[in-house]
Order: structure tokens, then sequence, then C-alpha cells
């Protein structure tokens, strides 16, 4: 990846080809940043999980449907690994990241935002999950160009700043 940065804020204001979501097996939206993506992009996501995705998606895989009414033209979800669950897999985390940067890659973008999966409702302890997220992406042999690790909160703002600089 050639450039990866830190950014503070909503994922689903990003101007970018793609963001991805921190979606579930069902794939019929949900709350966190599932809820957000969902409430901002309007109904045609739901359509386009329904018809893409009628058997839901696989834990670390990853697939697009449109954005919507969101600025990107894609939404790539992916379904991570519910570590309050009992699902404690680091390679499903980093399989979420591959999977995703893949998927936006097939589709030709260039740009792509990303939360931190798991992170949330799900329970991966924070400062694993942004290791995961910032050792996967810098690692990826991609045309993608620009990456960016939206935090929502700063605190986690300011953790994932520092490990893509000493990553980097
Ligand atoms: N922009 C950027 N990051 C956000 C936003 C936002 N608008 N909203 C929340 N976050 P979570 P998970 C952060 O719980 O742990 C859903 O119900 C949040 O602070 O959204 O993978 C799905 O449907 C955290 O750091 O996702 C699933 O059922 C990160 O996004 C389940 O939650 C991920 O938190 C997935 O759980």
């Amino acid at each position: 990846m050639s450039t990866l940065t830190a950014v503070h804020g909503d994922i689903t204001t990003q101007r970018v080809d793609a963001i991805v979501n921190a979606a579930n097996n069902a794939m019929r939206g949900g709350g966190g940043v599932d809820g957000a993506i969902h409430r901002a992009g309007g109904p045609a996501i739901l359509q386009d999980c329904i018809a893409r995705f009628p058997r839901g998606l696989a834990t670390g895989d990853a697939g697009w449907t449109t954005g919507g009414d969101l600025p990107a033209r894609w939404v790539v979800h992916t379904v991570g690994p519910n570590w309050n669950a009992g699902q404690r897999d680091r390679e499903l985390l980093v399989s979420c990241y591959r999977r995703a940067l893949q998927v936006a890659d097939e589709l030709g973008a260039r740009s792509i935002a990303f939360p931190l999966i798991s992170a949330g409702v799900y329970g991966w302890p924070r400062e694993d999950a942004i290791q995961v997220a910032v050792d996967t992406i810098l690692a990826a042999e991609v045309q993608l160009e620009d990456a960016r690790i939206v935090a929502f909160d700063e605190s986690a703002f300011r953790a994932v700043q520092a490990s893509i600089r000493s990553g980097a």
C-alpha cells in the first residue's frame, strides 16, 4: 500500500472510492458502524445486500454493494470475528482486511477507508485490532493507492496514528 493514514471521524462522510463495513453474517444491517452506513447510504445498500448475499457472508470474507447515497461509490462489507462470542482466531481478522482490499482492488477502487473491524460490539482488544489493521494494510500488494483507517473516538485515533508511524 502506498499511503496509509489515520482519520478521526465518521466513515460515512469519507470521500473515497470504497468504504468498508464491519457487518455480521446475516448481512442485513445492524448497529455500530454498520447501522451508520446503512442509515447514511439509504435503502439501496440493503436491497443490494439481499440481492447479492441471499445467504449472508462468512466470517473473514468480504463482498461489495453499492454505496447508495454515500460519497463512496462502493461499500465493501466484511464480517469480523466476534471475540465476545469466543471467535479469537487472529487470522480471521487478518482475512477481513485482506479480502476487503482484494475486493476493492478488483472493483478498480483507488482509495479505501476502513473502520476498526471487530473493535466495537464484537470486543476484539483495541490495541491488537489496530495492529492487525495497520500491519495487514501496509503489507498488501494492491493497486489501491490511498488507504485510511477511520477511528470514531479521539483515543483510538491517536493509537492508530502511533501504530502507523511505528509500522511505516
Ligand atoms: N465511523 C467510523 N467508525 C465507527 C463508526 C462510524 N460512523 N461507528 C462506530 N465506529 P462495531 P464490530 C467504530 O461495533 O465490533 C454491528 O451491529 C467503533 O467505535 O460497529 O465489528 C454489526 O451489524 C469501533 O471502533 O463493529 C455486527 O453485528 C468500530 O467502528 C457487529 O456490530 C467497530 O465497531 C460488528 O461488530
